[in-house]
Order: C-alpha cells, then structure tokens, then sequence
C-alpha cells in the first residue's frame, strides 16, 4: 500500500496520478479520515484473515475478481460505476489477493488522496466516506469482500451530504 495526494489531472484514471514531487499520505493520516490499514504478511492470508474477521465481527465475504474476464459484459458498466464518487451505508472492506487497484478517498480538506492497494493489503473504508475504485494499467484485481452482516453494495453518489451516515462519519472525524 501506498498513499499520496492526487494530481487531479483529467488524463487515464488508471495512470498512477502522483504529484511531482509526490505529496505522500501515511497510515496514521490516513486513520484521521476513518481509514484503515492492515498488511497481510504471509502468502496465506486466510489465517489471518479469519482472526481480523473474528476480532471486527466481519461474519460475511466474498470474492470479486475486477477484470474483463471476471466480471464479463457488466465491465464496463461496473468500472464506470465504482469510478463514480460515492459512499455506502456500509463499511468498505477489501482484502487484496491478486492484482492492483486505487482507492481514492477524500480527506477531511475534501481532496483526492489516492492508495495503491496490491496482494496482501487490507483496507477498511469507513461507511459514510466518498471515494471511488479504479484498477490501474494492468485491469485485473481479486479481492475478498468482508461484510459484518448482509452485504450492503449500494453506491449513494456524491452528492448525499445530507444522509445520516455521512453526517455521522463528519462527526466521528471531526476531533481528527
Ligand atoms: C466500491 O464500492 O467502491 C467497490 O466495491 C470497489 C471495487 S472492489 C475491489
Ligand atoms: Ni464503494
């Protein structure tokens, strides 16, 4: 995992965007904006994996493989749509377990910061956070889909300053 700020260039989102120089993000920048980060350090993540399930209560997964072959005639439509600034109700968990991608999420200023997630890396996204997902140049991603409960997929897209969720993650943010 790497984290930085992005360059808002309207080129290709699946160019890295870095600024020159790079404007980097840390991991404890990052939990100030809810988000948070695990490595899984092994080639088996499965051990590991069930642990954080069991400690956050994450009784629920799943597994999406992000490419033209894993997700067939709804890719385009799919990248589209998780490219589109939204949030969810819902936390966001993804264990990555082959392949890479960017999550960008907005910071408190309200600006792009872009993590480059690959093998290994797990990644909590508060609910109520705006962000969006994009693969970067090589378009394949597998990742395990964590859920407490049911899986709760919907995107609300921004604008949607006046759900609760979002209220609520402003709030739990705001002493950061
Ligand atoms: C979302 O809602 O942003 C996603 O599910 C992103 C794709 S999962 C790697
Ligand atoms: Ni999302």
């Amino acid at each position: 995992m790497r984290a930085y700020l992005y360059d808002n260039l309207d080129t290709d989102c699946r160019e890295p965007h870095e600024l020159i120089p790079s404007v980097p993000v840390s991991v404890e920048e990052l939990a100030e904006s809810g988000v948070l980060y695990w490595r899984l350090d092994s080639t088996d993540y499965t051990e590991q994996l069930d642990r954080i399930c069991e400690e956050r209560k994450y009784k629920n997964r799943d597994q999406i493989t992000v490419s033209k072959e894993g997700l067939g005639a709804v890719f385009e439509e799919k990248i589209k749509t998780f490219f589109a600034e939204h949030l969810h109700v819902d936390e966001e968990i993804r264990a990555i377990l082959e392949g890479a991608g960017y999550f960008d999420i907005r910071d408190r200023h309200d600006r792009w910061v872009r993590i480059k997630v690959e093998a290994g890396d797990l990644i909590v996204l508060p609910a109520g956070i705006y962000h969006r997902f994009t693969l970067d140049t090589n378009n394949y991603l597998k990742a395990m889909r964590l859920f407490k409960e049911d899986p709760v997929w919907t995107p609300l897209n921004r604008p949607c300053d006046d759900n609760p969720y979002r209220k609520a993650y402003l709030e739990s943010i705001a002493a950061n």
